[in-house]
């Protein structure tokens, strides 16, 4: 290996299988960048040419160049260069050249590998888009239908974008079984790595939860950093917290998830654990031990029982109070705190951003001079991981003790079925698909033709939480729910 001064930086010896390139974590440059080094070797066999290897190598370490050299009678004979190429439209991602005599390399190497890694730099930055703070690919791996994965592929990008990642390469592989090892097959891997690489990508997002085993392998293989769905959304919620409770609870969630994949040490693991752009648990106060991990946890379950506790006895008060609950559930951005806002004239934050709600909020809405409290939840989608849960867990107390429930739908979405479907099922887990629900179809103002008789026979109240249309008739419902169960939940006290 050569570095860009001229120096020789490793002398590797192989046998006539291969060679085994040592690690070069320290000769990282960043994105769009090359490595600064190139790597040349001999083979004994003069007509022998890169093999796919020799082309894998340098497109996953980002050599300056691999050159291999025949040789004939002890001498050299062969020239083969490959060097990788900027993105373009053909998607040719390295040139070969071939010469006899090194006299013939027509290249000042230096001046050469300036200009291409220059090159390189520009075209990607070209298809970058300003604001982004990391590049991703995402892969999908299933033995799901391509419908399903395209689905669920959007889904992820809309949450890497909620993170400034843009999303570079969307890439679906259907497979029969997880391999244990790196969840799909090591050479189609491989081959998604480069592309990802090739077009300036900074990271990988698994659509799927890897295992400690398997990220920490994938993110042997090069680069890159690897995350997968649960770091993301863990990610999105830290960035989304803004009390105190829901901060303590994104990093206990953080810790948790971090900790079963503290093996090896140094890079490979802040690669893996630092989240998006820092805003994991953070790259330093993950390189300290695992014993001050736990002790970390444990002092945060500590503090977060606390705070339970405080909330426990919140709401024992208005029981005591007799102020009946109506949480206001539903897959994320359909529209929950637009309609906590219109419904009690209030400004709880609203974004068009997956989980822009983290932390519950109550608001006092009068019913014909009854008092009913709305509490806007952390909205749900679909997969949740059992590490997510964890830092649900205020909005999950909060639905226990409901006394009905307003159950919002992104009327407008195309995926509305599954959608509703995702909520009821988390219901069912936590043990509360018996409480009283109201369906409320949101977003009607963008109905089209085609989504009106696509949501046609859900029974619900069809409602605008932007334009207002159809909140008397949600109130009217509020009021009979009260009405018709407020017996059995007074009772019930
Ligand atoms: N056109 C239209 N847009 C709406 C309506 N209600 C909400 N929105 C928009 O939908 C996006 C999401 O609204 P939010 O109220 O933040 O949704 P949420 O369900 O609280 O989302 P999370 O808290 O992220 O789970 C925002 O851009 C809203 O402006 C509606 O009735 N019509
Ligand atoms: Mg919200």
């Amino acid at each position: 290996m050569i570095n860009r001064k001229g120096f020789v930086t490793h002398v590797i010896c192989g046998d006539r299988h291969g060679i085994f390139i040592p690690d070069l974590e320290e000769f990282r440059r960043g994105a769009f960048r090359l490595k600064g080094l190139r790597c040349l070797h001999t083979v004994l066999n003069k007509d022998r040419g890169l093999t796919n290897e020799d082309l894998t190598d340098l497109a996953l370490l980002r050599l300056d160049a691999m050159m291999v050299i025949g040789v004939k009678d002890g001498l050299p004979a062969t020239y083969h260069l490959a060097y990788l190429l900027p993105p373009d439209q053909q998607g040719h991602k390295w040139k070969i050249e071939q010469f006899h005599n090194l006299r013939d390399i027509p290249y000042s190497f230096d001046q050469f590998v300036k200009e291409l890694e220059q090159d390189i730099e520009r075209k990607c930055r070209l298809r970058a888009v300003s604001g982004a703070e990391e590049r991703a690919i995402l892969v999908h791996a299933s033995p799901r239908s391509e419908e399903y994965a395209k689905r669920s592929l959007e889904e992820l990008e809309r949450l890497a974008e909620t993170c400034n990642v843009q999303v570079v390469d969307k890439v679906f592989q259907r497979i029969g079984r997880y391999n244990p090892a790196h969840l799909i097959g090591k050479g189609k891997l491989k081959e998604i790595l480069i592309s990802g690489l090739y077009l300036g990508a900074t990271m990988v997002i698994f659509d799927q939860n890897l295992t400690p085993v398997q990220a920490n392998n994938i993110s042997r293989m090069m680069d890159l950093k690897i995350i997968d769905r649960t770091q993301l959304i863990l990610d999105i919620f830290a960035r989304h917290a803004t009390t105190k409770g829901g901060k303590l609870q994104v990093e206990l969630a953080q810790l948790r998830y971090a900790l079963p994949r503290l093996v090896g040490k140094g890079t490979a693991m802040s690669r893996l654990m630092g989240g998006i752009g820092g805003k994991g648990p953070g790259e330093t106060k993950l390189e300290v031990d695992r014993r001050r991990i736990k002790q970390r946890i444990s002092s945060l379950e500590k503090s977060l029982k606390e705070l339970s506790k405080r909330r426990a006895q919140r709401r024992k008060k208005r029981k005591k109070d007799r102020i009946p609950v109506f949480s206001i559930i539903g897959y994320t951005n359909a529209g929950k705190s637009t309609l906590l806002n219109r419904l009690t004239k209030s400004s709880v934050m609203v974004a068009d951003k997956l989980f822009a709600t983290l932390d519950p909020s109550t608001r006092l809405l009068y019913l014909n001079g009854k008092k009913v409290l709305l509490s806007d939840t952390v909205g749900f989608i679909t997969n949740m991981p059992a590490d997510i849960k964890l830092a649900f867990k205020a909005t999950l107390e909060e639905l226990e003790d409901s006394y009905a429930f307003i159950h919002v739908v992104d009327a407008s979405s195309p995926f509305i079925h599954e959608e509703i479907e995702a909520t009821e099922e988390i219901l069912e887990e936590i043990g509360v698909i018996d409480t009283h629900r109201i369906l409320v179809l949101n977003k009607c103002d963008l109905l089209d033709h085609d989504s009106k008789k696509r949501v046609r026979r859900i029974k619900g109240l069809y409602v605008s939480a932007k334009t207002g249309e159809g909140i008397n008739e949600l109130l009217t419902h509020i009021e009979k729910a009260l009405k018709a169960t407020s017996e059995n939940y007074l009772l019930a006290q």
